[in-house]
Order: structure tokens, then sequence, then C-alpha cells
């Protein structure tokens, strides 16, 4: 008879199929999960991120003690916690007298590096098994890797494409494209009805974690209440069941849209939930394709969502492990600013960045184009020091993970890796937003005007971002143009353009804000 074995199952492993729990003993393994001081606080996390994780976790331990398995859990007020993942592996080990522990590879080098340094501390045996819940290995995208010279995502993506034979009419894709982008820039109408995301009620396991977040937690960034995320596997079902029927149809024409008070749109708010393993990336393609088959939702929507997933997800985690450690610390423009203020109080009279960040205040969350278009946006063009940005998006989001966010934030955000991940900085004056959103309509500053004490700071600071940038922008073939035009405007229009950016930054720099 083999001996028994410790299986430890992180926070964003929750799920029942992981590969550290396949071929076990359930009748003496045990499962180990830990709620731990240091993972809360390595960045300030959101309150709600927190709260999400601890119930989702405890919510998939006794998941798991219904199918018969043995859980040593482990939470963060038990008075023998020592508040790190070694130490409480460590002391697990001892407490069960187990030789050999079994892990799936963590989602982040930091995590890695503990288990490493803990199997190199101790004469037990570590076996670790592949992550295997993405569509892509590491193995698989390395290989991908080497044979380009450039590592664009559309390329990537279509692989993956023929890989799960997603949206495939035999070797072509089916509609005859393999991308709807071009449909999917509509602006929103007013009248259209607005799905919401389904809502949950907190179980009582739920508020005594809320309360735990609450008491020990209170000076982390972010509100609370109300929670309604779901934490265990049926729920997570039922939410994207929801989004399937209602928001799906309407996700492709609006995805880029942004509007006042409205802070879902047509998203999913799903990446919480596929983040920690409650749901299945690839079911919940195929499910995305059979509303397609079944002329519920339109192409342009199943597609741009499939690609998110099997495109997007896929491919920033296969440029996380790619590159080296030293990615994060990537900082091509030389931008070396300090994070502001405003991305804490949410106080500013730049009304797409007030939204933005208050909206991430409330729920721990934003979509896409707010926190590539506006809030990243507003770093990039400001110079502030990517790491810092990284570290804010790391903190504030309950999907964050560093395999996920960090290539969003270092790459496609900050363009701090100098182009790896995006074909161009996603740099923007005022009139992309104003075009994309109903936000300017009720700000103070003015989107059309470039100069002057009320004019729209994203206008003179896009200008001061091209001319400080303008070295490493020219040799981008998709920025050169813009690089011209900023040398062929007059001196006097420069010189008006750079001043007031320089008052604002100056303002800014002294005061955390533009108030
Ligand atoms: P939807 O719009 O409904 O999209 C469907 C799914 O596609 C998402 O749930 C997500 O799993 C996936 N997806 C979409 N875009 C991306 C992308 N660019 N990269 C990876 N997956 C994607 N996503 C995270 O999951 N975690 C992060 O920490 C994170 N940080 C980001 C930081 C910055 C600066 C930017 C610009 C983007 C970041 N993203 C991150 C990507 C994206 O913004 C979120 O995945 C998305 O907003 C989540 O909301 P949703 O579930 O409603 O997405
Ligand atoms: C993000 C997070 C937090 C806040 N807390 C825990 C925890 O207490 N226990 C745990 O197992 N995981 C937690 N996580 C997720 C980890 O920080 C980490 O991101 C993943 O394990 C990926 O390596
Ligand atoms: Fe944002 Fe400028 Fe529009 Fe105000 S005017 S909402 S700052 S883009």
């Amino acid at each position: 008879m083999s001996r028994p074995v410790l299986r430890v199952v992180l926070g964003d492993q929750l799920t029942p199929s992981l590969a550290a729990l396949r071929n076990a003993d359930r009748a003496r393994d045990v499962v180990l999960m830990m709620e731990v001081a240091e993972e809360a606080t390595y960045v300030p996390h959101h309150k709600k991120k927190l709260a999400f994780i601890f119930s989702a976790m405890r919510a998939f331990a006794s998941e798991l003690r219904g199918a018969g398995w043995i859980v040593d859990y482990v939470r963060l007020s038990d008075p023998a916690n020592t508040g790190s993942f070694l130490g409480e592996i460590s002391r697990s080990i001892e407490r069960h007298g187990f030789r050999k522990v079994v892990y799936v590879e963590p989602g982040e080098r930091r995590v890695v590096a503990m288990f490493e340094t803990l199997r190199d501390r101790t004469d037990v045996e570590f076996e670790v098994c592949e992550d295997d819940r993405f569509i892509c290995s590491k193995v698989e995208f390395d290989q991908w890797a080497e044979t380009r010279k450039h590592l664009r995502m559309e390329h990537f993506y279509r692989e993956m494409r023929r890989k799960t034979r997603l949206l495939m009419d035999g070797d072509e894709p089916i509609g005859g494209r393999w991308n709807f982008d071009s449909d999917n820039r509509k602006r929103i109408r007013k009248d259209l009805l607005l799905p919401q995301p389904l809502q949950f009620e907190p179980s009582e396991e739920t508020a005594e974690v809320l309360k735990m977040v609450d008491a020990t937690f209170d000076t982390h960034f972010g509100e609370l209440k109300p929670f309604w995320f779901p934490v265990t596997r049926s729920d997570a079902e039922r939410a994207a069941e929801a989004f399937l029927r209602h928001s799906l149809p309407g996700f492709g024409d609006y995805q880029d849209a942004m509007i006042e008070g409205e802070k879902f749109l047509f998203h999913s708010v799903l990446s919480p939930l596929l983040n920690v393993g409650l749901l299945d990336p690839l079911d919940l393609c195929r499910r995305a394709q059979a509303e397609y088959a079944a002329g519920r939702a339109p192409l342009n929507s199943v597609e741009g969502f499939i690609r998110q997933i099997i495109g997007w997800r896929e491919y920033v985690r296969g440029i996380y492990w790619l590159k080296g450690p030293e990615y994060i610390e990537s900082n091509a423009l030389n931008a070396t600013r300090r994070l502001p203020e405003m991305y804490w109080t949410g106080e500013t009279d730049m009304a797409c960045m007030a939204a933005a960040i208050r909206q991430t205040k409330e729920e721990a969350y934003a979509h896409h184009i707010q926190r590539l278009m506006v809030t990243g946006n507003f770093a990039l063009l400001m110079g502030i020091a990517p790491h810092e940005v990284h570290e804010w998006y790391l903190a504030v989001y309950a999907d964050a993970f560093e395999w996920v966010e960090a290539p969003n934030t270092i790459g496609m955000s900050q363009y701090a890796d100098g182009g790896l991940l995006a074909s161009k900085p996603y740099a923007a004056s005022g009139a992309y937003i104003n075009r994309m959103s109903d936000y300017c309509k009720r700000c103070r500053y003015d989107v059309k005007a470039k100069t002057g004490e009320w004019a729209c700071p994203f206008n003179a600071l896009y200008w001061d971002f091209i001319a400080r940038c303008r070295s490493e922008l020219r040799r981008n073939p998709r920025m050169a143009q813009i690089v011209r035009a900023w040398e062929k405007m007059t001196p006097d229009d420069q010189l008006a353009l750079r001043a007031r950016a320089a008052s604002f930054i100056e303002h800014v720099e002294n005061f955390g804000t533009d108030l």
C-alpha cells in the first residue's frame, strides 16, 4: 500500500479535477488549504478580493469534504497560524508526519520560489504537477514563441482556435474571418436595456469571512459591502449561465463602450471565477459557442468573448512564464513618477478617472477599456513608474494574479516591455474617451480644449508623452507618423502643450490629484 501524502491546494486552485488531487487515496491523504497573512498583505489587496478568496477557499474545502476528502484547513484566525505558505506547509508536514507533498505549480513566480525554498530545506519528497487548467501549456507556448519573430496575440489566437476547434469550419474560421473586432466599437444608445451580473446573498460562512476581513484588513483599499460575488461552484455556474443568456448577445457590439454609472455593461465579470478555478475556460467557451449555434448570440459577440479567453488570457500567461522575473521590472520608456494618491481616493475632477477608480473601490472591478484607456492610459501619459502601476492593479482587482495582471499592465498598458506584447502604446487623448463614453459630457474639463486651465488633461499629456518619448516611439512604425506630426507643430503650439502638461503634472505631483 502506498504511503499517504499531503496535497496542497492554493487559493487560486479551487478545482476538483486539479492535478494534485488525482490518483489520490481520499481515505488517507490530506488536502492542505491555508489562509495566510503574507498572501493577504504582500500588496494591500482590496477588501472584497480578500473576502472573495477566503470565502471561495472555505466553500471549496466544504465541497472537498462532501466528496470524501480529509481537509486540513488553516484559518487566518488560528492562533498557531504562522502567516506564510512556508510556515504552514512545514507545520502540516510535522503534524501529519507525511514524507511526500504533492502540489500544482503556483501561478506566480513569487510562490514558485517559496515552494522551491521549502523543498530544498526539507528531506520530504515534493512532487510538482503541471497546471493543466490552461489550454496552452508553458512548453507549447515556448515552442510557438521560438518560431516567431513577433509574439503577436492574433497569431497565437489562431493556433488556439485550431487546437480547440472552437468556431471552426474545417480549417477555416466560421464566418470567414478570425476576428470581428472592427464590428465591436459601438457607442451605447441611451435607451438600451442593460443586463446586470447575477448577485448573490452572502452565506453564513461568507458573513463570517466579511467580519474577519473587516476587522483584520480595515486599512486596505476598497469597500467590503455590499458583497455579492459568487463563491461556490454552483453559484459560479449560475453567474456564467446568466451571462451567456443575457449579456453575451451584446458583448461584442459594446465591448469598448463606457458609460457613467454603468459598471458592467455587457461584460461577464467572470474573471475572478475563472482565475481561482471555479469556472473552466474551455467549458465556458464551448457554452458560448453553443449560444451562437442556437442562434441566441451573434458571431461578433461569441468570437470576441472566446478570443478574450483562449486568445488574450492564454497568451498573457504564456508571456509571463516565457519572460524572466525581470519582466515586472521592465521600464522601456524610463517612467519614474510616483503613482498619484488619487488612484487610491478616486478624488479628481476628471470624470473618466473618478468613475473608473470609484467603481474599482466599490466593486474590485472595472472593465477592460476602463483599465486600459482610462487609468492605464493616464499613468502612461503621466510617466508613472510601471512597477507602481503594476502593484496598484495587483492590489485593487478581484481577478488580479500576477501571471495575468503583469503582462496586461507592464506590457499592454504601460508599454514598459518596449513593445513585446503591444504593437504600439495604448496612448490616447481625450478624443478617444469622448468617442467611447459619455464621461466628457459631465466633466469639468473641456475635452475639445488642448490648453488652458480647464482643457482636458489627456490632450496636453498625450502630446507631452509623444514629445518626451519620441526617440523610443520613432522606432515603432505605428507611432512614427505621430512623432512626425508633433515635430511639424509650430514651436508656439509645442510650447503651449508642454507648458499645460508640465503645470498639470506639477500640480498632481504636489497634491496627489488635480483638485
Ligand atoms: P470580459 O470583458 O467579460 O472578458 C471575458 C474574459 O476574457 C475575462 O473574464 C477574462 O478572463 C478574459 N480576458 C479579457 N481580456 C483579457 C486580457 N487582456 N487578459 C487576460 N484575460 C482577458 N485580467 C485578469 O483576469 N486579471 C488581472 O489582474 C487583469 N489586470 C489587467 C490590468 C490592466 C492594466 C488591463 C488593461 C487589463 C487587465 N486584465 C486583467 C484584463 C481584463 O481587463 C480583465 O480580464 C477583464 O476586465 C475582466 O472582466 P470581465 O470578466 O468582465 O471580462
Ligand atoms: C491572493 C491570495 C490571498 C489574498 N490569500 C491567499 C491565502 O490566504 N491562501 C492561499 O492559498 N492563496 C491566497 N491567495 C492566492 C495566492 O496569493 C497566490 O496568488 C496563488 O497561490 C498563486 O501563486
Ligand atoms: Fe476624461 Fe477629459 Fe473627458 Fe474629462 S474631458 S472625462 S478628463 S477625457
